[in-house]
C-alpha cells in the first residue's frame, strides 16, 4: 500500500516536471477569466512597458484584460473600480492610488468575491498580494550609491514626493543615509506627479540650480523627475558639475543615461514589463484558487551608465541579456501555467 502511493506520487512529481500538471477547473476555458487593470498613473515610460508586460502575460495566457487609467485623479479611479465590480470581472488589479478612498471600494470587490491584488498600494487585508519592487531596497541601494561615490560629501537636489508608496518607502531610506553619511546635504527638494511630470521637472530643476549653485548631484526617486532633471542639466551645459541618480530602468532611461556627456551615472530598479506579467499571473492565480504569498517583492538591480557603455547597451533587451536578474520574475509561476503558456 505504502509503496503504491510512494509510486504514484512520484508519477504525479513526474507528471508536473513535465509540464502535466493538472490544469484548475477554473483555466479550463480561460478566455471567460476578465482581469481588470485600475491605474492611477499612466505617464512616462515605466508605466508604458508595465502595461505591455501586463497585455502580453494576458495574451499568453489568454485571458482578457481590461484596462482604465484614472491620470492622477482618485475620483476617477474610484468610478473604475465601481464599474469594473459592476460588470463582475473575476479579479481587479490596483495599481498604485491612495488607501483610503480605495478601501472600501476594495472590500466591496472583494464581498462580491472578485479577487484583488495590488502593485505599489499597501492594503492591511490578507485575501490581497501586494506586488511592489522592494521599494525600500531600492531606496537604500540608489542612496548608498550616491553616499559612496561621493565619498559622503555632496550637496544634493532631492526629488520626490510623498503619498505614493513607493516613492515614500524609497524616501525612508534616503532619511537613514543622510543620518548615516552626515555630509551628505539636501540643499533643495522638488519634484510634483503632474500629468507632465518630467517637462515640470525640468522647470523646478532649473529654478534649484539658480538657487544652489553649490549642488553636484541629484537624487531622483522615479526616472520621469530624473528625465526632467537631466534635460535642465544638459540645458544649463552643467554636465561636468552634476551626477544624477535615479529610479527605474526603460528604453528611454538607457538613451539618456548613454548619451555622450551624461551627467546620469545610475540606477536601480526592476523590467517594468516583467512586473507588468507578475501582476496578470497573481491575478490569474487568485481566480483560479492558487495560494498567493501576500508579498511579491520583484528584485531591483543596480545599473550604471559605465555598464551600459561598457556592454553596448542601447535596449532593455540588451540589458536584460547583460544582467538576467532583470528578466521574468520567477514569482507566481504554478506549474499548469508555464505549461499553459509553452502551448
Ligand atoms: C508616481 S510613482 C512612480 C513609481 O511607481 C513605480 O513604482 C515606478 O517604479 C515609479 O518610480
Amino acid at each position: 500500500m505504502v509503496k503504491r502511493l510512494v509510486v504514484l506520487s512520484l508519477a504525479f512529481v513526474a507528471l508536473a516536471a513535465m509540464g502535466f500538471a493538472q490544469v484548475p477547473e477554473k483555466f479550463k476555458d480561460p478566455k471567460k477569466i476578465r482581469i481588470a487593470l485600475v491605474r492611477e498613473v499612466g505617464e512616462g515610460s515605466f508605466f508604458e512597458r508595465y502595461l505591455a508586460g501586463a497585455q502580453s502575460m494576458a495574451d499568453e495566457l489568454g485571458v482578457t484584460l481590461l484596462e482604465a487609467t484614472a491620470r492622477g485623479d482618485m475620483a476617477k479611479m474610484i468610478t473604475a473600480m465601481e464599474n469594473f465590480t459592476r460588470q463582475r470581472v473575476d479579479a481587479i488589479i490596483v495599481d498604485h492610488g491612495r488607501p483610503d478612498p480605495l478601501m472600501p471600494k476594495i472590500q466591496e470587490a472583494l464581498a462580491r468575491g472578485i479577487k484583488v491584488v495590488t502593485f505599489d498600494l499597501v492594503v492591511d487585508d490578507d485575501r490581497v498580494p501586494e506586488i511592489e519592487q522592494d521599494d525600500l531596497l531600492i531606496g537604500y541601494m540608489i542612496s548608498k550609491k550616491l553616499a559612496i561615490d561621493f565619498a559622503g560629501r555632496a550637496n544634493v537636489i532631492y526629488v520626490n514626493v510623498g503619498g505614493f508608496a513607493p516613492l515614500d518607502k524609497r524616501d525612508k531610506m534616503w532619511q537613514v543615509v543622510k543620518w548615516r553619511f552626515p555630509g551628505l546635504k539636501e540643499v533643495a527638494k522638488i519634484g510634483a506627479v503632474t500629468g507632465s511630470t518630467a517637462a515640470d521637472t525640468q522647470t523646478r530643476m532649473e529654478a534649484a540650480m539658480k538657487e544652489h549653485p553649490e549642488a553636484n548631484a541629484v537624487l531622483a526617486m522615479w526616472d520621469e523627475f530624473a528625465k526632467g532633471a537631466v534635460r535642465a542639466i544638459v540645458q544649463a551645459k552643467k554636465n561636468a558639475q552634476f551626477r544624477v541618480y535615479s529610479v527605474d530602468i526603460t528604453n528611454e532611461d538607457i538613451q539618456m543615461m548613454t548619451q555622450p556627456e551624461s551627467p546620469w551615472v545610475a540606477t536601480v530598479g526592476t523590467d517594468p514589463y516583467s512586473v507588468g506579467r507578475l501582476a496578470v499571473r497573481a491575478a490569474v492565480a487568485k481566480v483560479v484558487g492558487e495560494r498567493v504569498p501576500k508579498y511579491l517583492l520583484v528584485e531591483p538591480q543596480l545599473v550604471t551608465r559605465s555598464f551600459l557603455l561598457k556592454n553596448h547597451i542601447q535596449s532593455m533587451d540588451d540589458l536584460v541579456r547583460a544582467l538576467p536578474a532583470l528578466g521574468e520574475s520567477p514569482l507566481v509561476w504554478p506549474d499548469w501555467m508555464k505549461a499553459a503558456v509553452k502551448k
